[in-house]
C-alpha cells in the first residue's frame, strides 16, 4: 500500500529529464542504394526505404559517422517487407527542391528537409499526411521522434492498454509487465507491448509502428500539438503506414506484421478455467456438470497445479494419474484440454527438461557465461532463450509430450517473462543469442513472450499436422500470428468488465483479432449479477473464457443459482448458434486483418459520435452489442449509427443516427442487427464438435429497404490446413432491394468441403410485402411443412417473413422475390 509519504515534497521531481538535445542537423549527402535512400547528415544518418505500397520505413542512425555500418535488420515482428532487390519497385529515386529532397513511391512521397533532416509524408494530391519535425537523442543514445498533432488528432491502437478507446491525453510505456495490481488508468505497461499507434485526423488516418522491442514510451499527453515516441535502447526505427482510412491502416499494419491464423473451430467455443482444477476427477466432474446442465463448452484449461511441482511438461502423478484416459473421456464429451506452460524451467539436475537445456546451452546466460537463474513457481528456474531457432525447435519438440496424449492447445503464461526478483523479469544484462545477432535482455525484452509462443505454435503445428490453439499472456507486434491473447489478471470489478471493451477493441486495431478478458474477472470475488452481465458481453468476444483465481468465490456458470445459470447458458448458447457467423468473421480477420469485434469507429469513421465510443461494439460489421456494465442497472443509452437497425430479440426496427434508451433486464443483452445484415446461424449444441451433425444452416436476412449488402459465408473442417488447398466452402451472398423486388444471389466461390452446411433455411425478415411471388420449388401454406421439402418456400404475411429451404447451393443461383 502506498501512503501520502509517497508524495512528500522531497520525492516529487520531474520523472523524465531525458535531454534529447542532439539532432541530425543538415543533410550533407544523399546516396541511393537498392530499395533505400541514405541521408548522411551533420550528426548521423537517416535511412528511408519503401517496404510495400503505403508503408515507408525510417531508421535513424544517431551519431553515425561516415563509414559506420548501416544495417536494416528488422525484428521478428516484420514479415511484410517486399524484398525486391534490383526489382523496379525497390529502386527509389530522389529529386530535390530548394528546401528538401523528395522520394516518390507509389502513393506516398517522403520529403526530407535539407536544413534539419525533418520528415514529411505527402500524398498524391500534395496533402501532408504526417510531419515528423524532430528526431533526437541524448547522451545515452535514448532516442525520440516527435510528430505534429492538432486539436483534432485522436489516437488508437497501442495494443493492450488501460483507459478508453481514444488515447488522446494519455501516455503509455512498452515493457511487458506482469502487473497484478488492479489495472487502472495510471498503469502504463501491461503484459503485451505493441508499439503501433494509429493517428486519426479529419479525412486522414495513418499509423506509426516503432519496431523496437526494448522499453519505449508513447506520449500523447505532453502536448496538444505533438505526440512523441521515446526509445530507451535500440533507437528509432519506425514505419509510416498510410491510410487514408482507418481500415487501410489496420490492413497495411497487418500486412506488415502478419494476421491471425484461422484458429481451430473448437477454440472459438466456450472455455472454462480456474486456478486451478486440482485433479483429474475434478476436471471430469466439471465436464460432466456442463453436459448435465446443457451448457455448451469446448475447452477446459489446466492451470499450474496439474504439473509435478511446477515442472513444465509433466503431470503430477497423484493428482493426474492417467491424463490420457481423462483426455479420452473428455473427448467423448466434446471437450478439449488446454494445459498451461510457463517459460521457467525448474533448476533441478534430475529433471530431463533442465538436463537437456543445460547440456545444449539453451538457457539465457549472464555476461559471465553462467545461466540466469530466477525464482518463479518451481523455485529457482532457468529460462530458455527463445530468440534462438535451435532453442525454439527444442521447445517445440517438447510439446510432443502433449500432442501424443491428444492435446491440441497450449496456454503460455508468465512469458513477459515474469520473475519474482527485484527487476521482475530476466536481468537486463542477460544475453540472448537472437539468431546470430546477440542482444541484451534490456534491448529485446518485449520479444521474449512472442518467441515462446512462436516456438509453441510451430512445434504444435508440426506434431498435430493441423491447427493448434495457443494462448499467450505476453506479446509484441506480430503475436497474432502465433497465439490468441487474454488480457491477464483483471479483477471481478464492474470497472474491469467495462475496461475489457476498449482494451480488446484496441488490441483488435493492433492486429490481435483473437483476444478476450477473463470472463467474470480473475482476482477478487465475482457476484452472480456481474457474472451474468460479463458472460453476456463475453459471449460475443473473440476469445471467450471464464477464469478465476485461487481462493476466490467459485465462478462456474452455475455458481449463483438458476437465474444466473440460465442467463449464462442462454448467452453461451447464443455464441454457439452464431458459430457460422463467428467462423466467417474469423476467416475475414485471417484474410484481411480486420478485427473480429470492432469499435464503431472502424465502420463509421466519419461519425463524430464514434470517436471514443467503447461501451458498445460491433461483431464483424453486422451485429452491435451494447452490454450493461453496472450493477442494478436495467436501462442504458445505446448509440446506433446511420441506417436502420433491428432489435435482435424483438425484431423491432429502429432508425439509426442517434441515441436511445434501451431496456435491459438482467437476462437481456441489448443487441442490434444492421439492416441488410445476413446472419448465418445454426442450432446450439454442447460442443462445436457435435454441432455439425445436423448440417443445418439458418440464414437470417435483414432485408434492406432500397439498398444492397454482401456477406461471405465461410466453412471448412475446422481443424486441418486442408483449406489451404481449397478444401473449404465460400459462398458470396448478396442481397438487393428496390421497388418491391428483392434479388438474393448466392455465388459459391469455392466448394471444396464436403461436410458443409447441407441444408439451408433462408429467412427474409422484415419484408414489407402483402404477398410475394417466387419461382423456386413449391410454395407451402405453413412454415412447418417446409421441413419436409428439399426446395420450397412459405410466406408468413403477418410476420412479413419469407422462408426458403434449399440444399446447399453448389452453383451460382439467384432468387427473385416480387411483391404481390
Ligand atoms: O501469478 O498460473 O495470469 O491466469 O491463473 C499467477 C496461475 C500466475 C497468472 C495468470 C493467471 C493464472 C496464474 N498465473
Amino acid at each position: 500500500m502506498l501512503t501520502s509519504e509517497q508524495i512528500s515534497p522531497d520525492k516529487m521531481q520531474a520523472d523524465y529529464a531525458a535531454g534529447f538535445t542532439r539532432t541530425l542537423g543538415r543533410v550533407q549527402a544523399v546516396t541511393a542504394e537498392v530499395g533505400l535512400i541514405l541521408f548522411s547528415c551533420e550528426n548521423g544518418k537517416l535511412a528511408v526505404s519503401r517496404v510495400r505500397t503505403g508503408i515507408i520505413r525510417i531508421k535513424l542512425f544517431a551519431g553515425a559517422e561516415p563509414g559506420d555500418p548501416i544495417h536494416l535488420r528488422t525484428t521478428e515482428a516484420v514479415i511484410g517487407y517486399e524484398e525486391n532487390p534490383g526489382g523496379k519497385e525497390a529502386e527509389l529515386q530522389v529529386s530535390d527542391t530548394e528546401s528538401a529532397y523528395r522520394i516518390e513511391t507509389d502513393g506516398i512521397t517522403v520529403e526530407v528537409a535539407k536544413q534539419d533532416s525533418s520528415l514529411r509524408f505527402i500524398n498524391e494530391s500534395g496533402q501532408i499526411l504526417a510531419h515528423n519535425p524532430l528526431l533526437a537523442w541524448n547522451e545515452d543514445k535514448a532516442a525520440a521522434a516527435l510528430f505534429q498533432a492538432t486539436e483534432h488528432t485522436h489516437y488508437y491502437g497501442l495494443g493492450e492498454k488501460t483507459g478508453f478507446l481514444d488515447k488522446r491525453g494519455e501516455r503509455y510505456e512498452m515493457w511487458n509487465s506482469d502487473n497484478f495490481s488492479p489495472h487502472v488508468p495510471e498503469i502504463e505497461a501491461l503484459y503485451q507491448s505493441i508499439p503501433f499507434l494509429i493517428v486519426n485526423e479529419p479525412g486522414n488516418a495513418y499509423g506509426i509502428f516503432l519496431d523496437n522491442p526494448g522499453r519505449s514510451v508513447f506520449d500523447m499527453r505532453g502536448s496538444e500539438q505533438a505526440f512523441t515516441i521515446h526509445a530507451e535502447t535500440g533507437g528509432v526505427d519506425y514505419y509510416f503506414i498510410a491510410g487514408p482510412k482507418l481500415k487501410d491502416v489496420v490492413g497495411r499494419y497487418t500486412a506488415l506484421t502478419g494476421r491471425i491464423q484461422l484458429p481451430p473451430r473448437w477454440s472459438i467455443g466456450y472455455h472454462q478455467s480456474r486456478y486451478s482444477y486440482m485433479d483429474q476427477e475434478e476436471v471430469l466432474e466439471l465436464a460432466r456438470t456442463f453436459r448435465e446442465k446443457e451448457i455448451p463448452c469446448d475447452v477446459i484449461h489446466l492451470d499450474i497445479h496439474y504439473m509435478n511441482e511446477y515442472r513444465v511438461f509433466t503431470f503430477d502423478p497423484v493428482r493426474f494419474p492417467d491424463p490420457k484416459a481423462m483426455i479420452a473421456e473428455l473427448k467423448n464429451l466434446g471437450i478439449r484440454i488446454v494445459p498451461i506452460i510457463d517459460p521457467g524451467v525448474k533448476f533441478d539436475p534430475d529433471y530431463h527438461v533442465y538436463q537437456e537445456g543445460a547440456e545444449s546451452n539453451y538457457f539465457c546466460l549472464k555476461p559471465d557465461g553462467t545461466p540466469f537463474i530466477g525464482p518463479v513457481w518451481p523455485g529457482q528456474s532457468v529460462f530458455p532463450d527463445f530468440t534462438e531457432a535451435k532453442v525454439r525447435e527444442w521447445w517445440g519438440g517438447l510439446h510432443r509430450f502433449f500432442t501424443e496424449m491428444g492435446i491440441e492447445g497450449i496456454w503460455n503464461d508468465m512469458n513477459e517473462p515474469s520473475v519474482f526478483n527485484e527487476c521482475k523479469t530476466i536481468e537486463p544484462d542477460t544475453l540472448h543469442g537472437n539468431d546470430g545477432h546477440p542482444a541484451t535482455h534490456q534491448e529485446i525484452h518485449n520479444l521474449y513472450g512472442m518467441m515462446m509462443s512462436k516456438a509453441t505454435a510451430e512445434g504444435m503445428t508440426s506434431h498435430l499436422g493441423g491447427r493448434p490453439f495457443v494462448l499467450s499472456r505476453a506479446g509484441y507486434a506480430g503475436i497474432q500470428r502465433y497465439a490468441a491473447v487474454w488480457t491477464g489478471d483483471n479483477r471481478s470489478y464492474w470497472e474491469h468488465m467495462a475496461l475489457a471493451m476498449p482494451m480488446v477493441l484496441n488490441l483488435g486495431l493492433s492486429g490481435v483479432a483473437f483476444a478476450g478478458p477473463d470472463i467474470g474477472g480473475f482476482g477478487h470475488h465475482t457476484t452472480g449479477e456481474l457474472l451474468a452481465r460479463w458472460t453476456q458481453m463475453g459471449a460475443l468476444f473473440p476469445f471467450c473464457r471464464n477464469h478465476s483465481m485461487l481462493d476466490t468465490i467459485r465462478q462456474e456458470p452455475w455458481s449463483f443459482g438458476t437465474d444466473v445459470e440460465n442467463i449464462c447458458r442462454d448467452y453461451i448458447s447464443l455464441r454457439y448458434s452464431l458459430m457460422p457467423l463467428l467462423y466467417s468473421v474469423f476467416r475475414e480477420a485471417a484474410e484481411t486483418g480486420m478485427p473480429v469485434i470492432r469499435p464503431l469507429l472502424l465502420e463509421y469513421p466519419d461519425d463524430p459520435n464514434t470517436v471514443n465510443l467503447c461501451d458498445q461494439f460491433l461483431l464483424g460489421d453486422q451485429l452491435l452489442a451494447a452490454p450493461v456494465y453496472r450493477p442494478n442497472t436495467y436501462h442504458r443509452v445505446v448509440y446506433l449509427p446511420e441506417g436502420n437497425w433491428f432489435d435482435y430479440w424483438t425484431g423491432e426496427r429502429r432508425r439509426g443516427g442517434g441515441h436511445f434508451m434501451a431496456h435491459a433486464p438482467l437476462d437481456t443483452l441489448p443487441l442490434y442487427v444492421k439492416e441488410g445484415a445476413m446472419i448465418p446461424r445454426t442450432e446450439p449444441a454442447a460442443s462445436t464438435e457435435f454441432q455439425r451433425s445436423r448440417e443445418l444452416l439458418l440464414l437470417d436476412i435483414y432485408t434492406p429497404e432500397n439498398g444492397a449488402s454482401a456477406f461471405d459465408l465461410y466453412d471448412d473442417d475446422g481443424t486441418t490446413y486442408a483449406f489451404k488447398d481449397n478444401f473449404y466452402n465460400l459462398h458470396r451472398l448478396t442481397v438487393e432491394e428496390a421497388e418491391g423486388r428483392v434479388k438474393f444471389r448466392i455465388q459459391p466461390a469455392c466448394i471444396g468441403y464436403d461436410e458443409g452446411w447441407k441444408r439451408w433455411t433462408v429467412t427474409f425478415k422484415h419484408l414489407r410485402f402483402a404477398g410475394c411471388r417466387l419461382d423456386f420449388g413449391t410454395e407451402v401454406p405453413s412454415r412447418e411443412e417446409l421441413e419436409t421439402l428439399a426446395k420450397g418456400w412459405h410466406f408468413d404475411r403477418a410476420a412479413g417473413e419469407l422462408t426458403v429451404v434449399m440444399n446447399q447451393p453448389l452453383e451460382d443461383m439467384e432468387l427473385l422475390i416480387q411483391a404481390l
